[in-house]
């Protein structure tokens, strides 16, 4: 199933400014691709699907070989490719569409990146779970650990700035925060956890509105 399409420009701003006019919300910043010489911007197309913007990132250097999608010749913004990252479709979409719009808004969530994410902590004896982030889901979606301190690897394996939050399972009831994880990154977060169920999710954007939510159930 097709779940993103691109539309490289020669203009980036230009272009999403044009289609915030078109489209009465503006495409969400994605990121630089380091080297390669472009930036991009997504606009969410409902049930995980995406449609990525992308165009030449003047701020960086020229890169050594030519942009991806022929960006560097084209004249006016062109559909340049489909991508369908998930192979193993099904999981999400039974019950994701129907729950996601629901409200819960109202707690005190803090934002700063990279605050407890602990470093040095030797994953010795805990749990541990491994888990993905890419545009725009979560894979697993959901997982399950044992109590106690638990050791969480999360790889970003997309294309665009990630970062995983537990809600409200750090010290006092704030979310435990990997702070932010490049494209190609993967940053690993420790927890003591009770048992119970744990939101999981992308604090970034309205990532988490886009799919990448899960629960982290613990035993
Ligand atoms: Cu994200």
């Amino acid at each position: 199933m097709i779940d993103h399409l691109v539309y490289a420009t020669p203009d980036l701003a230009t272009t999403v400014g044009l289609l915030t006019d078109r489209l009465g919300t503006a495409p969400t910043p994605g990121g630089a691709h380091p080297g390669r010489g472009t930036r991009n911007a997504l606009v969410g197309l409902g049930d995980g699907a995406y449609l990525e913007i992308i165009g030449p990132d003047l701020e960086q250097p020229a890169p050594l070989s030519a942009r991806p999608f022929g960006i560097d010749t084209l004249s006016a913004p062109a559909l340049a490719a489909c991508g369908s990252s998930s192979s193993n479709s099904g999981s999400g979409s039974s019950s994701g569409s129907g729950s996601n719009s629901s409200s819960s808004s109202g707690s005190a969530q803090t934002k700063a990146y990279g605050g407890s994410s602990s470093s040095g902590a030797s994953a010795s004896g805990g749990a541990a779970t491994t888990v993905s982030e890419s545009e725009f889901k979560l894979t697993p979606k959901d997982a399950s650990v044992k109590a106690g301190k638990v050791t969480i690897t999360v790889k970003n394996t997309g294309t665009i700035t990630h970062a995983l939050s537990l809600e409200k399972a750090g010290p006092g009831g704030k979310d435990v925060e990997s702070g932010a994880i490049q494209p190609g990154q993967t940053k690993t977060i420790t927890a003591t956890l009770k048992k119970g169920k744990i939101e999981w999710y992308c604090p970034i954007g309205n990532h988490k509105a886009m799919g990448m939510v899960g629960d982290l159930t613990v035993t």
